[in-house]
């Protein structure tokens, strides 16, 4: 009993124009941020951090006024189509499973999440963050932490979990490709250039690019959001290409650089994968996809030579 499948419209974050699904009533109002064709749906918490999700977000027209909430929609779906087109995957479960996000949770929350159930995104305390939804990259990555956990498992400590991070930071500057950074968009909004992470060049912001400098203590799950940088090099120069530690890498490109981490994800990594493990999961995901004696594999194991994993 409502008209489904109707275009929505409405300003990001950073107040950009965008075109986006909603649903509307049959009597044509109201509309609520309520995708039938994906089932994405997203909510208000009102600056609450329980009674999750919240308020489905609604508008008076098609129109909606409502920055954080559009973007955590459209990029929910932007995220959704990349996963269907590209690996045929049918949302993070592969099984259509329901998508649900929460914008303004919390006060001035600085961070975003995927809580094992939905996305969670604060408003930022317009300092360190503005609303975290505005960035692709950051709902990307947190909507890829929902497909690891449907796949590979990787444990959110240590190695394992460097991995689990370094996915999703692939993952997001694959379906944010403009550039090698992450969270660009939504940190510090009165300073521009800079990042809360770098694929390229990961000491940038303090972040190690070769495993003789991983950080062995117990913060942070064992340095989990600082361990990624190493991997993160390692995708960065499978895609790009470029010299590290003396060792050259031919690049192949953003697109076969993610369809191979892709599959090691979805084939051959387990929960407890450690460095050594993700660098034989690439190559036998690039010997899968591209042959064996392929220019692929070559700027795998070249990579993962350049940062120290053997
Ligand atoms: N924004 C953080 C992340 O995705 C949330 C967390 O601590 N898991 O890494
Ligand atoms: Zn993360
Ligand atoms: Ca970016």
């Amino acid at each position: 009993n409502a008209l489904q499948h109707v275009t929505g419209h409405g300003k990001g974050v950073l107040g950009d124009d965008k075109n986006f699904d909603v649903r509307c009533e049959t009597s044509g109002s109201p509309c609520y941020l309520d995708d039938v064709n994906r089932k994405i749906q997203t909510y208000d918490a009102e600056k609450q951090d329980q009674n999750l999700p919240g308020k489905l977000i609604k508008s008076s027209s098609t129109t909606f006024n409502e920055p954080a909430g559009v973007d955590a929609h459209t990029y929910a779906e932007k995220t959704f189509d990349f996963y269907k087109k590209k690996f045929g995957r049918n949302s993070f479960d592969d099984k259509g499973g329901k998508l649900i996000s929460s914008v303004h949770v919390g006060d001035k929350w600085n961070n975003a999440a995927w809580d094992g159930k939905q996305m969670l995104y604060g408003d930022g305390d317009g300092k360190v963050f503005t609303m975290l939804s505005g960035s692709l990259d950051v709902v990307a990555h947190e909507l890829t932490h929902a497909v690891t956990e449907n796949t590979a498992n990787l444990q959110y400590w240590g190695e394992s979990g460097a991995l689990n991070e370094s996915i999703s930071d692939i993952m997001g500057a694959t379906i944010d490709s403009k550039n090698w950074l992450l969270g660009e968009d939504i940190y510090t909004p009165d300073k521009s250039g800079d990042a809360l992470r770098s694929l390229a060049d990961p000491p940038k912001y303090k972040q190690p690019d070769h495993y003789k400098d991983r950080y062995i203590g117990f913060q942070d799950n064992g340095g989990v959001h600082t361990n990624s940088g190493i991997n993160n090099k390692a995708a960065y120069l499978i895609a790009a290409g470029g010299t590290h530690h003396q060792v050259k890498v031919q690049g192949i490109g953003r697109d076969k650089m993610s369809a191979i981490y892709y599959r090691a994800l979805t084939l051959y990594l387990t929960p407890n994968a450690d460095f050594a493990e993700m660098r034989k999961a690439a190559i036998e995901s690039a010997t899968d996809l591209y042959g064996a004696n392929s220019a692929e594999v070559t700027a795998v194991k070249k990579a993962y030579d350049s940062i120290g994993v053997n």
